[in-house]
């Protein structure tokens, strides 16, 4: 059963240098915040990451000297403003190696496009007594808007049970599908456990029933190099903010020949070629796809945090945040009364764990005063909180920025928080 991705495709994903997270953190300023007085140190990168000088200038120099709406004007402005968001288009194309730039559709970040493939592929694709494929560690984001669609088509959702350490159970997800199964859809990296699904095995073992597979990019394409083609999976998405870009921008990939075939998402401006009151036309891919005025300065700088990433390497991205992973797992097992939960083989750089006795809210609180920001709660993930039997955890999610130092200030934080709290 293979593993993730190894794209060695494109030059976006070769390491360049070696790694130097000290000159890595000169570009994020805030880094060098103080909270309640102590220096930050920031572990909530899987719900969001911080941004990059970098992208922070390439959107003001967007809205300093671009800015216009796109594909519409024939002023000098809007041609360059079309042109800025073209280029994050085709940045992003070589970024997933998608083969053509069509395939790939600006959206408001994972869940707009999950749900952008539920409404137009799912409706048509997906009748009464179908049923469609998700897993036990999915995020709300691919839960619901299958959900929602079963219920509109009387379709039933199957869900891909999951073992104590957090793996998928390969024999129990591959009786699952069948002859009525329309759609097989997983997280490439789980939000909470950080489990990394095998997904390229995920994709053979759907394809072998032809069946089409989408993926959650949403944690995984920040931290590894991805390779749809490699992949050949049909869909695949991410958000702009979680890669070190901008809030309210993402990206559905699909395969042209089912994005060709599926009806539009929304209709506006943009999306037609050409309308009277009795019949519209639809536009070509990708714009049949983006109606109304996307987020320009959002795309451009998404184009800008690609830049960033593809400059270090996402090899050497998620080599080192793998090396945070090991140390904090190693410093983590020390503290007494403290249990992670998911221990998967194939691992990204999240870890969730509860502390005896102690409400997650309360060790979050604790450890904001020590200036560490962690996420608490359920994780948009409450499915997974049940299967784990617990009602919440608090969250260690590491980015590219994150330091040995940071992992001992965690640790140093959890020793805090019994003390303050018993
Ligand atoms: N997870 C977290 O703290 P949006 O909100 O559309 O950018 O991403 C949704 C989403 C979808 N799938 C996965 C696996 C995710 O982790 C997320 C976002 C954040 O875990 C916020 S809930």
């Amino acid at each position: 059963m293979g593993t993730a991705t190894t794209a060695s495709h494109d030059v976006g994903h070769r390491p360049r240098r070696p790694f130097d997270v000290q000159r890595v953190r000169e570009d994020f300023p805030i880094l060098k915040e103080e909270i309640h007085g102590k220096p930050l140190v920031y572990l909530d990168n899987a719900a969001t990451t911080q941004k990059p000088r970098q992208v922070i200038e390439a959107e003001q120099q967007f809205y300093l000297h671009d800015n216009s709406n796109i594909h519409r004007g024939v002023h000098e402005l809007s041609e360059r403003a079309t042109q800025a968001y073209e280029d994050g288009r085709e940045k992003v194309r070589r970024f997933l190696n998608a083969r053509e730039s069509r395939e790939i559709i600006f959206v408001r970040g994972t869940t707009e496009a999950i749900n952008l493939v539920a409404q137009t592929f799912g409706r048509e694709r997906v009748g009464a007594g179908d049923e469609i494929v998700i897993s036990a560690m999915e995020h709300h984001s691919n839960i619901v808007p299958w959900q929602i669609l079963c219920q509109e088509k009387g379709a039933r959702l199957r869900v891909a049970p999951i073992n104590d350490r957090g793996e998928l159970i390969w024999e129990e997800f591959l009786k699952l599908l069948g002859a009525r199964t329309r759609l097989v859809a997983v997280t490439h990296v789980s939000n909470v456990l950080g489990t990394v699904n095998p997904v390229k095995a995920i994709v053979e073992a759907a394809h072998r029933l032809d069946i089409p597979v989408l993926l959650d990019g949403a944690q995984a394409a920040p931290h590894q190099p991805v390779d749809v083609q490699a992949l050949d999976c049909d869909f695949y998405a991410f958000s702009g903010h979680k890669i070190y870009g901008p809030t309210g921008v993402g990206v559905l990939y699909g395969k042209a020949n089912l994005l060709e075939a599926m009806p539009p998402y929304q209709g506006g401006g943009d999306m037609i070629s050409s309308v009277t009151f009795e019949k519209t036309t639809y536009n070509t891919l990708p714009y049949k796809f983006e109606a109304g005025t996307p987020n320009v300065a959002g795309v451009v700088g998404l184009g800008a945090a690609i830049d960033y990433v593809c400059e270090i390497g996402l090899e050497w991205i998620a080599a080192y945040e793998q090396e945070l992973l090991q140390d904090a797992i190693r410093k983590l097992e020390k503290v007494p009364g403290l249990t992670m939960i998911g221990a998967a083989r194939e691992k990204a750089a999240v870890i969730s764990f509860v502390l005896e006795g102690l409400h997650p809210h309360d060790v979050g609180t604790v450890l904001d005063q020590e200036g560490v920001a962690v996420r608490t709660g359920h994780h948009c993930a409450q499915p997974l909180m049940d299967r784990f039997q617990v009602p919440a955890t608090t969250r260690a999610s590491f980015a590219l920025y994150n330091t040995h130092q940071e992992v001992d200030a965690l640790v140093a934080g959890l020793h805090k928080v019994r003390e303050v709290l018993g």
